[in-house]
């Protein structure tokens, strides 16, 4: 991590004091670069790990040593109480973003217990140090909840007072912390508000969520460094936007009056296997489909070769099959509106992942999800 980012310096005004956990991942990388923008001072939670993970983040490090920053990174977990109630204690934050989690649905069903500790227990940790440290009446707090909650959809399209049915150990641990910042603000008046997002992606997005899977794909089998890509459901509907648009409802989010819950969806929906015509499209490739199940493949119409296979490996035991946003209240009290459109984003993450095989080293992980 190195070098100097101009827009972190400068005089130093009074400012507001962010933090965030999971600012190494998708969603805290694009809200680290929003709240420094907005003139913030942004404390970021990593994990310590044995090899680099703040890839994301490294282009807003500035060597303290050497300049002066605006952006501040300390090692922490959401498993760990004593450390959050640490950090939040010496940092004092005036907007605290719960982002952090292990937020892959299919890798909930093999890391049940891990998955609800981070992200159930790790959301009570958060509020109960708020609470400790006797920090109510200052520290905003943001949960990351998610349209898993919907899960066996019980309305179309949803919206907040959509009842609830999540479908994975994820959509449950979300459940509880969904719960339990509306159970602290009503029960401790914290300010405590829940973003409830659906998908939202982008260059950013980890390798193994679908659309990210498909645009690296996409790239890969273009440049000849790739056969084909292997799928599951391939029927699946998701409402997906642009991470970048989604940071900003929830910032927004924390700035109202009073703390309420807000979906943030772009109210329209596609399925896994448009999402992979469009993003051949982008290469001039035109997907045909033949056979069924889990026999179908998808054929590159000019060359008859198969690009698209089913594997099983990749269904999961209970499915979410339909996801489509209602973000009227998130419009008519905030303001906010998903700006990228559907196109706009699928041709952002293949033109990002075309430039970036240039220069990755070839992987292969079978068990990669
Ligand atoms: P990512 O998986 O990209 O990022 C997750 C972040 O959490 C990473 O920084 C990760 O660290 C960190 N993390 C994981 N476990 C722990 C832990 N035990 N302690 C501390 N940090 C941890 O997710 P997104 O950015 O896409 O999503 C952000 C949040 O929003 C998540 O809570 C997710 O569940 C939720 N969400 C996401 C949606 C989406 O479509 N992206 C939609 C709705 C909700 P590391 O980098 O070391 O792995
Ligand atoms: P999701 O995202 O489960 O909606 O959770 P993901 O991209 O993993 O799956 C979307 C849909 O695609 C289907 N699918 C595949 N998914 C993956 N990962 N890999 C595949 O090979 C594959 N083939 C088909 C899935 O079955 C599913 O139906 C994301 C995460 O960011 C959560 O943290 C967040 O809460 C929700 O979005 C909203």
């Amino acid at each position: 991590m190195c070098g100097g980012n101009r827009r972190l310096r400068g005089p130093s005004l009074p400012q507001k004091i962010a933090l965030i956990t999971g600012v190494t991942g998708q969603d805290g990388a694009h809200l680290a670069r929003l709240l420094l923008d907005k003139g913030y001072v942004v404390h970021g939670v990593k994990r310590r790990s044995s090899s680099f993970n703040t890839a994301r983040v490294d282009d807003l490090y500035v060597d303290p040593h050497e300049h002066a920053t605006r952006f501040f990174m300390h090692y922490g977990d959401l498993t760990d109480a004593t450390n959050l109630i640490r950090l939040i204690q010496e940092i004092q934050p005036d907007e605290l973003y719960n982002l952090a989690a292990q937020s892959h649905v299919q890798v909930s069903f093999e890391t049940p217990e891990y998955t609800a500790n981070s992200d159930a227990l790790g959301t009570l940790r958060l509020l109960e140090a708020i609470r400790i440290l006797k920090l109510e009446g200052k520290t905003r707090f943001y949960q990351a909840s998610t349209s898993e909650l919907y899960g066996k959809v019980q309305e179309t399209p949803q919206r907040e007072s959509t009842p609830f049915y999540p479908r994975s150990p994820y959509g449950v641990a979300k459940l509880y912390a969904y719960w339990i910042t509306v159970n602290y603000r009503e029960a401790y008046g914290i300010y405590a508000a829940n973003g409830i997002l659906f998908n939202h992606e982008g260059p950013m997005r980890g390798e193994t969520f679908v659309t990210r899977k498909i645009t690296r794909a996409v790239a890969a089998i273009e440049r000849g460094r790739q056969e084909r890509l292997y799928l599951g459901n391939l029927n699946a509907k998701r409402d997906w936007g642009h991470a970048r648009d989604f940071v900003e409802g929830m910032w927004m989010i924390l700035q109202q009056p009073e703390p309420d819950d807000y979906v943030l969806a772009t109210g329209e929906t596609r399925s896994v296997r448009e999402f992979v015509e469009r993003a051949f499209a982008c290469v001039d490739r035109r997907i045909v489909w033949r056979g069924e199940g889990v026999d179908e493949v998808g054929v590159d119409e000019k060359s008859g070769k198969v690009l698209v296979a089913v594997d099983p490996n990749y269904f999961r035991p209970t499915e979410v099959d339909l996801l489509l946003g209602d973000a009227t209240k998130a419009r008519t009290k905030l303001g906010w509106e998903a700006k990228t459109t559907f196109d706009e984003l699928v041709v952002e993450m293949v033109e990002s992942d075309l430039r970036a095989i240039e220069f990755e080293k070839p992987r292969n992980d079978p068990t990669a999800r």
